[in-house]
């Protein structure tokens, strides 16, 4: 296999204004990342994913872009963001940042042109439509919000935005609009960044005219059909990577929602020239019902491990895996599949084993790696996210769910479970400003916080150096082929990584209780062999969430 730096890579991914306030305005600034590299060199991470830090009115905290050339005021200038890359490279790491570019704000200066007048030479800068019936050109849904179209008097027509109505859909179909993003992309690979995380980036091709999902009653409906893997994805990716991002040594992901397997190996196979590799939602769909992530739905472990089998065999020389339990945009991996109470320390670094010692690059969302946790505020004015404000407005004026009901969701899913500061120490707002931070802190930093962490040799943080190292040292866990083992097992997920007559076989037990593990025949296991546990002493059983790596 073909061996590449962004492969033998961990990724750290900082969401600014939740990681660490300098000016006490009570948001993370990059002044205060700064400040926070040497942490970050000594966990031993190698490249920053810095999540949007442009111009942006922040109607989805940094997603919505009113200028590509500009950092948001409220995170510092270019000129930190400057002191900030050079200071990154000093120590030896890669900073990849986050290109939204399905999209813009709609008080970015081009949608301000685009929609003062159908003849303005950027009206397709963006996507218009005329009304059907005096209703939207299509039924389709938004990510965010009933609809998909939003209507503008001043010329009379509908702007499609699959986010937020401060989203507007840009239109890939012009080439205009496409030089322009190449344009902007140079700007920044010329400042000396090493890649991008593309936001969004399978949706960026719509099928022609926009059709409506076929349907009985007048709801909106879920289009991805019409905007996900879209019929020019490729075409636009390919124009991509040969005018910008194949002049470049650098690291591309895709945030890909919906893709399956195959979708993946098409953006991902080295020969496709287009991207390096893509985050797939499949695994954090499993706890979600039909009609989408806000309706729960327990999962079984065997359903994840024939999930994780699938992408490491399917991309296994066709293609590349990002591996990640937690993002800006998920609940807490510790709450959502460990346990974040009584077994919090031993289920967050077993979770961190498995994404360690899978084929594919690691990513340590913020906070993950001292085991943070998701958050209950008591009432939805604490939450911040606009996916979880327009959810709650939009089920209580159904009346379709009693509060109580719609709370559970957002506690179990709600994006600010990820969006709480970072805790830093235990002294007032966990060390992240000495403002009022902009959502609260949550209030279990007394204990898990990176000062008690770094004096705790037990602790999560301890155990992620550790992860971290040996995944360096062992470039089978890089590139070594993923064998399942005890497939049937509800309880314990296990494999072996090979490469040449390098084995290594992993052993998590994902139950919060003593558990039985029977050995496939022909393996051997020995103290001397273990190269990394969760747990001082070893028994025939497992403990619970107990994690074992064994060379074997
Ligand atoms: O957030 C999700 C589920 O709760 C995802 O559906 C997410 O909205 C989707 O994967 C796109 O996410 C990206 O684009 C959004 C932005 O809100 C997210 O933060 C970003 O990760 C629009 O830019
Ligand atoms: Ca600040």
């Amino acid at each position: 296999m073909k061996q590449n730096w962004w492969k033998e890579a961990v990724v750290y991914q900082i969401y600014p204004r939740s990681f660490c306030d300098s000016n006490g305005d009570g948001i993370g600034d990059l002044r205060g990342i700064i400040s926070k590299l040497d942490y970050l060199k000594d966990l031993g991470v190698n490249v920053i994913w810095l999540c949007p830090v442009y111009k942006s009115p922040n109607d989805d905290n940094g997603y919505d872009i009113s200028d590509y050339y500009d950092i948001m005021d409220e995170f510092g200038t270019l000129s930190d963001w400057e002191e900030m890359l050079s200071d990154i490279h000093k120590r030896g790491m890669k900073l990849i940042m986050d290109l939204v570019v399905n999209h813009s704000s709609d008080e970015h200066k081009w949608f301000k042109e685009s929609r003062s007048s159908k003849n303005n030479e950027k009206r397709d800068y963006y996507i218009w439509k005329k009304g059907k019936d005096g209703r939207e050109p299509s039924n389709w849904t938004s990510f965010f919000t009933p609809s998909a179209w939003e209507y503008d008097d001043k010329t009379g027509e509908y702007y499609l935005h699959l986010f937020s109505k401060k989203q507007p859909d840009l239109n890939w179909e012009n080439p205009k609009l496409r030089e322009e993003i190449f344009t902007m992309m140079k700007w920044w690979l010329q400042k000396g960044i090493d890649g991008f995380r593309m936001d969004v980036i399978n949706c960026i091709s719509k099928v022609e005219g926009y059709p409506s999902v076929p349907s009985q009653d007048s709801g909106y409906k879920w289009g991805g059909e019409y905007f996900i893997n879209g019929p020019r994805v490729h075409e636009y990716l390919q124009e991509m990577n040969r005018k910008v991002l194949s002049k470049h040594d650098i690291m591309t992901v895709g945030e890909t929602p919906d893709v399956n397997v195959d979708d993946a190996a098409l953006y991902t196979a080295e020969e496709r020239n287009e991207l390096n590799m893509v985050f797939q939602f499949e695994l954090m769909g499993i706890d979600s019902g039909e009609s989408g992530k806000w309706e729960l739905k327990p999962w079984k472990l065997t359903d994840f491990k024939n999930i994780i089998k699938k992408w490491q065999l399917g991309l296994e020389n066709n293609g590349w895996n990002s591996l990640f339990l937690n993002n800006h945009d998920q609940p807490r991996m510790v709450s959502r599949f460990g346990d974040d109470k009584k077994y919090r320390n031993e289920s967050a670094k077993m979770l961190g084993t498995l994404v360690h010692t899978l084929q594919g690059t690691p990513y340590i969302y913020q906070g993950e790696e001292i085991g943070m946790t998701n958050i209950k505020f008591k009432s939805i004015e604490e939450y911040k996210d606009i996916e979880t404000i327009n959810y709650y407005n939009e089920v209580l004026k159904n009346g379709d769910k009693d509060v109580n009901h719609i709370m559970e969701s957002i506690y179990s899913k709600g994006r600010d479970n990820a969006r709480t500061p970072m805790q830093w120490n235990d002294e007032e707002n966990a060390g992240f400003t000495f403002g009022e931070p902009w959502i609260k802190v949550n209030p279990n930093y007394k204990e898990i916080n990176v000062k008690n962490e770094e004096e705790d040799k037990d602790s999560v943080l301890n155990y992620y150096k550790k992860l971290i190292k040996l995944r360096k040292e062992n470039p089978v866990l890089i590139y070594g082929k993923f064998i399942p083992v005890m497939e049937q097992d509800e309880e314990v997920f296990s494999y072996i990584r090979e490469m040449g007559n390098e084995k290594i076989l992993v052993i998590l037990n994902f139950k919060g209780k003593d558990v039985d593990f029977v050995l496939p025949e022909g393996i051997k296991i020995s103290e001397e062999g273990l190269l990394i546990s969760n747990y001082e002493n070893h028994d025939e059983k497992l403990k619970p969430y107990e994690a074992r790596v064994y060379k074997i």
